[in-house]
C-alpha cells in the first residue's frame, strides 16, 4: 500500500475460510485451523482503534504493547466502511469514541478539524491520546471510485441507493464483490430431483441423491425394498420408534444379514440428531473395522466395544449376525457359529437417544460419532429386523435417504453363483 492515497481493502470470511483483496488485486485466502466455524464476538466493533481501557487483545492479534503498555492502532483517514452489504454510519452510530477527527481531501493535505463533540464524548478520562484517529471524508463519493469489484467484474452504482456499488461478475465468478470462484455446481446445476452437489474441484462434482432417485445426476428413478445398497457416500433414516431404549432391562434385538468387500463401513447408528456434537454422547453402532465386525455403545460411563476379531466379514459373503443388548451386557452371533459377549464400564445402563436411526452412513459422520466412524458402508444389507419389527421394507419406512440404491446386480449374481 502506498502512504498518502486511497486504498480499498475488501475483506471477507465464510466458516473457516477468509480472504482478503487490496485495491481490486488478486485475493489471498487462508483458512482457521480445527473444526470451529462459528465466530463469537462479545465486544462492540472498533473502528481505527479500540478502547484499550476496556479490551485486551488476545497476543495472536500479532498487535505488541510498546514500553508504556500502549498499542498502536491506525493513523489515517477512513471513508467508507461497510460490513456484510450493509453501509455503517460514522457518525451516527457511534457509542463511543476517542481522539476522532474529520479528515478532508484537499491538494494533498490531510485537514483535521475535531468532531468530538458531534460524535460523542472524547475519552477525557485520563486525557491518554490512544492513537484511535478516524478521520471522516466530507465529501459525497461515487461508490465505484473505491473499486470494489474483483475478478474484472463492472462495477456500477446501485440502481435504489445511489450511495451502495453493485458488481456485475465476470463468467465463473460470483458473491457481493465477485469474490468466490463458481463451481461446476453453481454453473451447471448437475444434481437433479432434490440432490445435493458436491464439488472439490471446478471440473468434478458428486451428487448426493434423495430417496427415490440414482445415477451420476439423480435422474434415474430407483427402487428396493427389504435390502439396500451403499457405495460409501450415503445412508438411510429410519424412525427411533424402532428402537426406543425405554427401560435398562429390556432385551433389544437386531437381526442384518449384509455383504461388503470393504474394510471399514459404518452399518448401523443409533445415537443424537445430525445437530449434536458426538463428542461424549451415548451411542449404538455396527460397523465393520479393519474387516472385523464391531458392536458397539455408549451409555454414558464408557463405551463397550465387542468385536469378532477371529473372522473377518469383508469377503463379499452374505452373513447373518445378531446382535443383543440388555444394559451394559451384549453380544454378536455371528453366521450361527461365532458368538461374542461384552460390557460397557462403569454404572449407567440407559441409552440415551434423541436421534433417529441411520443405516449405510450419517449425514455427518465425523462429527455425530466424534471421528470414531468416518467412512460409510459400502454393500448390501440383504435385510434387517429391529426387535419384533420382521424383515423392514427400508424403501417404504425410510424417513429420509442419500445415495441409497438396489443392491448390484453384481452383488445379486454372486449370491446366486455361490447359491448353486
Ligand atoms: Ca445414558
Amino acid at each position: 500500500m502506498k502512504a498518502g492515497e486511497w486504498a480499498t481493502v475488501v475483506a471477507g470470511r465464510d466458516g473457516r475460510e477468509g480472504f482478503l483483496s487490496v485495491d481490486g488485486e488478486e485475493m489471498v485466502s487462508g483458512k482457521s485451523p480445527g473444526i470451529t466455524r462459528g465466530l463469537n464476538l462479545k465486544t462492540l466493533l472498533y473502528v481505527g482503534g479500540y478502547n484499550q481501557q476496556k479490551i485486551k487483545l488476545a497476543p495472536t492479534v500479532g498487535l505488541l504493547e510498546d514500553s508504556k503498555g500502549n498499542v498502536a492502532t491506525f493513523d489515517g483517514c477512513i471513508a467508507m466502511i461497510e460490513a456484510s452489504g450493509l453501509d455503517l454510519d460514522l457518525v451516527h452510530s457511534v457509542v463511543d469514541s476517542a481522539n476522532v477527527g474529520e479528515c478532508v481531501e484537499d491538494s494533498g493535505v490531510t485537514d483535521y478539524h475535531d468532531l468530538g463533540s458531534r460524535i460523542g464524548d472524547v475519552d477525557e478520562v485520563n486525557g491518554i491520546d490512544h492513537g484511535n484517529d478516524i478521520f471522516l471524508s466530507s465529501k459525497e463519493r461515487n461508490p465505484c471510485d473505491a473499486q470494489p469489484c474483483l475478478n474484472g467484474a463492472f462495477c456500477l452504482p446501485a440502481v435504489h441507493n445511489a450511495s451502495d456499488f453493485e458488481c456485475h461478475c465476470a463468467v465463473g465468478f460470483r458473491g457481493r464483490y465477485c469474490e468466490s470462484t463458481d463451481t461446476i455446481c453453481d454453473s451447471h446445476r448437475p444434481c437433479q430431483n432434490g440432490g445435493t452437489c458436491i464439488s472439490s474441484s471446478p471440473s468434478s462434482y458428486h451428487c448426493l441423491c434423495s430417496l427415490g432417485y440414482g445415477g451420476k445426476n439423480c435422474d434415474q428413478r430407483v427402487e428396493f425394498g427389504e435390502s439396500v445398497g451403499f457405495q460409501g457416500d450415503g445412508y438411510l433414516e429410519l424412525s427411533t420408534t424402532l428402537l426406543p431404549h425405554k427401560s435398562s432391562n429390556d432385551l433389544e434385538s437386531i437381526i442384518m444379514e449384509f455383504s461388503t468387500t470393504s474394510s471399514n463401513g459404518l452399518i448401523f447408528w443409533h445415537g443424537q440428531t445430525p445437530e449434536t456434537d458426538g463428542r461424549g454422547q451415548d451411542f449404538l453402532a455396527v460397523a465393520v473395522v479393519n474387516g472385523h465386525l464391531e458392536f458397539s455403545y455408549e451409555l454414558g460411563s464408557g463405551p463397550a466395544s465387542i468385536r469378532l476379531d477371529q473372522t473377518r466379514v469383508d469377503d463379499g459373503k452374505r452373513h447373518r449376525v445378531v446382535f443383543h443388548r440388555e444394559g451394559k451386557d451384549g453380544s454378536i452371533e455371528l453366521d450361527g457359529a461365532d458368538i461374542k459377549i461384552g460390557k460397557s464400564p462403569g454404572f449407567l445402563t440407559m441409552l440415551n437417544t434423541l436421534g433417529n436411526i441411520y443405516l449405510g452412513g450419517l449425514p455427518k459422520a465425523d462429527y455425530m460419532t466424534a471421528g470414531k466412524y468416518r467412512e460409510g458402508f459400502s454393500g448390501c444389507i440383504h435385510s434387517i429386523e429391529i426387535q419384533d419389527s420382521g424383515p423392514i421394507n427400508l424403501y417404504e419406512k425410510a424417513l429420509s435417504a442419500v445415495n441409497a440404491h438396489p443392491c448390484s446386480n453384481d452383488e445379486l449374481d454372486e449370491e446366486l453363483h455361490r447359491a448353486l
